[in-house]
Order: C-alpha cells, then sequence, then structure tokens
C-alpha cells in the first residue's frame, strides 16, 4: 500500500515524495532526524523529539522555517493521514537543494520529509532471551569534531559499528569513545545494574540524549532505584548484574553477554523486566493524541 509523506508542507503520495540529487542530505548528510513512535494513537513524548531536532538544527545552523508546534502538527497530520494508531516516524530535515560543493548558502531552503510506516517489532524471543553485543573497533564521535549529541544525517559511526558487530555475530554494537569509555549501542544508549545501582554514561562522554534512556531514568527513580549517570568502562559492563540498551525501536532491549562475558545470570535480569512492564505501560499512557 502505498504510503503518504510529508514534504514541505504537502502531502503526497510516496510515488511523487521525491527528492534532487542536489540535496545537501544527499550529497554531504548536511541535516538532522528523528525516529518517533505512535502506540495505540499516541504519541509518545512528541514534544521532547521536536525539541531535539529543533537543538540539533540549532547547532548545525539549519534555520526550519516551521514552529515546533507547527511540526508537530505536520507529525500528527501525517500519522493520520496513513491512518495508523500504531506507527513508527522518520522526521528529517535536510539542508534541502542546493549545488555541487559544500557550501550552504547555496541551498536556499531546507526540505522536510516526515515519514509514518507499520512499525516493525523485534521477535518478542530478543526481549525474553536477551541478546549479545560487541565492543567494537570503530570508536564513537569525538564530541569537539561531531557531537553525538547532534542527531545529525550523518551516521556513518553508527553504521560502522553496526557493520563490525554483524560480523562478530552479535546483534549489538557497544562503542567506546576516544578514552575507551563506554558511550553507546549503535542507535541506543546503555545502562548497566551493578551493586544496586543503575549506571549510564553522562552526555558528555559523548551520546545522543536519549528520550527513551530519560523515561528509563524516571522511572528507575520511581521504583526506588538510584541512578547515576558516571562514565562507565568495559569492566563495568562486564561485571555487572543486568545490562540493557534503550532506544526507540528496540525500547528496553536486554544485553546478556558482552565480547563473550555472560551478564548477571545470562538471562535478562529482575529489574530489567521491570523496567520494561513499566515502560509498556507507559507509553500506552503517555502522549500526545492524534486526534
Ligand atoms: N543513541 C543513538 C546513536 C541513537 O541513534 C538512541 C541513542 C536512542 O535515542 P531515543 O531518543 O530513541 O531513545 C538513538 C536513537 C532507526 C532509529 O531507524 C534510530 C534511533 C531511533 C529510532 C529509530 O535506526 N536512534
Amino acid at each position: 500500500m502505498s504510503r503518504i509523506i510529508y514534504m514541505n508542507g504537502d502531502l503526497v503520495p510516496e510515488e511523487e515524495a521525491t527528492i534532487s540529487v542536489f540535496d545537501h542530505g544527499f550529497l554531504y548528510g548536511d541535516g538532522v532526524f528523528e525516529g518517533i513512535r505512535a502506540y495505540d494513537g499516541r504519541i509518545f513524548r512528541l514534544k521532547e523529539h521536536i525539541d531535539r531536532l529543533y537543538e540539533s538544527a540549532h547547532c548545525i545552523m539549519l534555520d526550519i522555517p516551521l514552529t515546533p508546534e507547527e511540526m508537530e502538527q505536520a507529525v500528527i497530520d501525517t500519522v493520520n493521514a496513513n491512518e495508523l494508531s500504531d506507527a513508527y516516524i522518520r522526521l528529517v530535515v535536510s539542508r534541502g537543494k542546493g549545488d555541487l560543493g559544500l557550501n550552504p548558502k547555496n541551498c536556499p531552503g531546507c526540505q522536510i520529509v516526515i515519514i509514518a510506516g507499520k512499525i516493525t517489532i523485534f521477535p518478542e524471543e530478543r526481549y525474553t532471551e536477551g541478546i549479545e553485543a560487541v565492543t567494537v573497533p570503530t570508536r564513537r564521535n569525538v564530541v569537539g569534531a561531531l557531537d553525538p549529541r547532534i542527531k545529525s544525517l550523518n551516521y556513518l559511526n553508527n553504521i560502522l559499528a553496526h557493520i563490525e558487530a554483524a560480523r562478530a555475530g552479535a546483534r549489538e554494537a557497544l562503542l567506546l569513545n576516544s578514552e575507551g569509555y563506554v558511550t553507546e549501542g549503535a542507535a541506543d544508549n546503555i545502562f548497566v545494574y551493578r551493586r544496586g545501582i543503575l549506571w549510564t554514561p553522562p552526555v558528555y562522554v559523548g551520546i545522543l540524549e536519549g528520550i527513551t534512556r530519560e523515561a528509563v531514568m524516571r522511572l528507575a527513580r520511581e521504583e526506588g532505584i538510584p541512578v547515576e549517570e558516571s562514565p562507565i568502562t568495559r569492566h563495568d559492563v562486564y561485571t555487572s548484574d543486568e545490562c540493557f540498551v534503550t532506544g526507540t525501536a528496540a525500547e528496553i532491549m536486554p544485553i546478556v553477554e558482552v565480547d563473550g562475558r555472560s551478564i548477571g545470570t545470562g538471562k535478562p535480569g529482575p529489574l530489567t523486566q521491570q523496567l520494561t512492564r513499566r515502560y509498556r505501560e507507559l507509553v500506552v499512557e503517555e502522549g500526545a493524541p492524534l486526534s
């Protein structure tokens, strides 16, 4: 079935939703994006995703000619046009059509695209059994070069990590920063539960400030679990009682083995399971209604 795509203010059939080969998103990865989910007729943390999109755009000096409220409405309209109540939403703002040569001044206006499609959910056994992760050779982008807090269209760092993990036979990649601290997965944030404290790396080590990460930190605190944002090493991960990654797509995914070391009992632990239950309740309770 053909999808309806939002293209700079118009809702058009996907066959008509085309981009110029001179778009700087295509030529240079010059742009920003968000991945958002709707659950049961509500868009989870829509405002937070839009705020992060505008922060990313601000940092790359990309002007978006819509207010954040107009962008929220555009997302809602796109999901409704596709008659979806559960959806995966990809919002992309590129520098727009320009010329050859990287000068963004040659791009008169940005290109805004919103795609809303059916969500492909991971097989349930990944949640019940957990998955293996490996630390990969490629280091996370250095904060002083391309800050991972910017969700830019240049995702090669993450794609290389993904390829390297897959070649090593693991479903998840863990990226270290240039100093060897653990940063995050290819498209997810990491948590470890060790000696009664839930640890997650702070943004300054070089991570995306994940919206699921924030929600999980809040849920854990509500459950009375102490949460610390502090740099963690491979040792902390290998010796943790529980480990999981969080993201819009994966939600909360248990990690049961890292670099051949089993984590805890080698099965998803009780805190991971408890937080997963709470998160699944939260996503259907909260969120911007579609109508
Ligand atoms: N780190 C990175 C590098 C990410 O790309 C996260 C952490 C988790 O952030 P959120 O805000 O989602 O909790 C991400 C998110 C996709 C896709 O299609 C990728 C993400 C989210 C949704 C879809 O690959 N990345």
